[in-house]
């Protein structure tokens, strides 16, 4: 496969966004979508990710501020909507190999329902 059309290929994450692949969606407006985590870590297990693909925050510039700092606003109520918003969340962006980045399309775990250790493995 040539990296031309590696450039060009969706990622699951944008296969969401466009309804090609089912997901839960709980949140969503015109610049950040919300869905439950394939494979939670927690009993709640979200993932807020702009629709912008931008691949990781190292690769966001000046232009992303809006839709980063959407996710972060929003962060708040779709926590309180999952009913972890009183007893405590964690937000993570896992960035390159060393930061446990698996799907290249920025997106913020939100993480909660029970004690989260500090620091993380
Ligand atoms: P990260 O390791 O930070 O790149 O997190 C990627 C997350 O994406 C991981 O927790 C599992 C989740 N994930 C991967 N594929 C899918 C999918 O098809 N649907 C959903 N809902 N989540 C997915």
């Amino acid at each position: 496969m040539d990296n031309q059309l590696l450039m060009s290929e969706k990622t699951i994450f944008e296969k969401i966004i466009d309804r090609e692949i089912p997901a839960e969606l709980v949140y969503e407006d015109e610049l950040i979508v919300a869905f439950k985590d394939v494979n939670p870590k927690a009993p709640v297990h979200i993932l807020i990710i702009p629709r912008k693909a931008i691949p990781r925050v190292a690769e966001a510039n000046e232009e992303d501020q809006q839709v980063l700092g959407r996710i972060l606003c929003k962060a708040g109520e779709i926590a309180d909507k999952a009913g972890v918003k009183e007893s405590g969340f964690r937000l993570v962006i896992n960035n390159g190999k060393d930061g446990g980045e698996s799907v290249p399309h920025l997106h913020c775990h939100l993480l909660g329902g029970r004690p989260l250790e500090w620091p993380p493995g």
